[in-house]
This record gives structure tokens, C-alpha cells and sequence, in this order.
């Protein structure tokens, strides 16, 4: 079986999560907080030299970092990869898309919110713009959305996972999500997969 490392509140470390529970497929999660120190710790830099979760772990015990290069491992062969060049091309669109345009804004503003410890970086300007990047990258889903039924096509894959991770939660960023009826009706999608999981389900 293999092993995620992961904070149970990251949306990051939920996209494999949610994956394995898509794929029906079982897996062990060992809690790894970056609030705690523990992702700086000598014994986790060890596994990963960049100090972040999620991390996977396969049975022979080789590692493999970056949230959505582990989506990429776990879907292969499965259907929430799609098999055409094409359109496994557009599903890396949205992935890349997710760690450029959208988690930086939507995921750092959430977590400048609901982390304490982070208020004080929140400064007004910080925040204005994350903001207004933020809605952008909302307004770039919305678009794909009402053409489509899920990003890359008319099947759920990996980049659905990867940006409903934090899209789900952008509320609690400050993001108004009644804006987008697009992306509101599309997390109701997600959330209607057989085997979808909540954020704070482990296994
Ligand atoms: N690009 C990475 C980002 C991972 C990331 O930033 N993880 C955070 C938790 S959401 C973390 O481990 N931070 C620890 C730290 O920066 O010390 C991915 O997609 O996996």
C-alpha cells in the first residue's frame, strides 16, 4: 500500500487523497503538519529535501513530491487520465494552470485567513491583490465551465481534483463564489462522483 504524507487542512495534500478515493484504491496517511516544524524536521527533509506535503511514498519505498505530479503517478492508466494526447495535454493545462494562476491567489489568501499565525502578513495590499488575481483565475474556470461540463472535457480527471481543492474552499479566502454560477454548479459535479470524499475525510 502506498503511503501520503499529508496536512489533513491543505487542500494540496486533499488532491491525492481525493484521487484514491475516486480510484476506490486504499492507502495510509501519516499526518505532516507545516504549522508544527514537522515538514522542516531533519527526518522529513530526508524523504523530501523541499520541505513540503504532500509527499508519496510507494511500496518500495521510493518518494515523489509536487501535488499534482503524484496525481499524475496515481491516475495512470485510469480513467481520470484521459488516454488521447490531446486531451491528456489539456488536463496538464489545467494542472500547470492550477500552480501558476490560482493556488498561489486562492490557497495563500485562504491561509492568510484561517491561519493565525499568518495574520500578519495579510497586509491590505496583500490582500487586495491576491484578490483581485484570484478572481481572475475564477474567471478563467468560469469560462471553460459553461462550455464544458468538467475542465478538461466531459469526464472528471486530475484537473477537476486539482483545482476543486482549493476552488471549494475559496470562500473562506474572501472569494465570492456566488459570481460564478459556472463553478458553482461544477463543485456540485465533483462533489456527485462516486467516491468523493470531503477535505477532512482520511482513511
Ligand atoms: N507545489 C506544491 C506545494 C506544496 C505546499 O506548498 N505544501 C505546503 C502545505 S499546503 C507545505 O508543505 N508547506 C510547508 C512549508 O512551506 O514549510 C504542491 O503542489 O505539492
Amino acid at each position: 500500500m502506498v503511503t501520503i504524507y499529508g496536512m489533513s487542512d491543505s487542500g494540496n495534500c486533499y488532491k491525492p487523497r481525493l484521487l484514491m478515493a475516486l480510484l476506490d484504491k486504499p492507502f495510509k496517511h501519516v499526518e505532516t503538519s507545516s504549522r508544527d516544524g514537522t515538514t522542516r524536521s531533519p527526518a522529513f527533509l530526508a524523504k523530501n529535501a523541499n520541505g513540503k506535503v504532500p509527499l508519496l511514498e510507494l511500496e518500495d519505498g521510493r518518494f515523489l513530491a509536487e501535488s499534482n505530479a503524484i496525481q499524475l503517478h496515481l491516475a495512470e492508466g485510469t480513467s481520470l487520465l484521459p488516454a488521447d494526447a490531446y486531451d491528456r495535454a489539456l488536463a496538464y493545462q489545467w494542472l500547470f494552470f492550477e500552480q501558476y494562476s490560482h493556488e498561489p491567489y486562492i490557497a495563500v489568501r485562504r491561509a492568510l485567513r484561517i491561519y493565525p499565525e499568518r495574520a500578519a502578513q495579510a497586509t491590505p495590499e496583500r490582500m487586495a491583490s491576491l484578490l483581485e488575481s484570484g478572481n481572475k483565475a475564477l474567471g478563467v474556470m468560469e469560462a471553460q465551465l459553461t462550455k464544458t461540463p468538467f475542465l478538461a472535457g466531459d469526464a472528471i480527471s486530475v484537473a477537476d481534483i486539482a483545482l476543486y481543492a482549493y476552488t471549494h474552499d475559496a470562500p473562506a479566502g474572501g472569494y465570492a463564489l456566488g459570481r460564478f454560477p459556472g463553478i458553482a454548479a461544477w463543485l456540485g459535479r465533483v462533489k456527485a462522483a462516486p467516491g468523493f470524499v470531503p477535505i477532512d475525510w482520511l482513511p
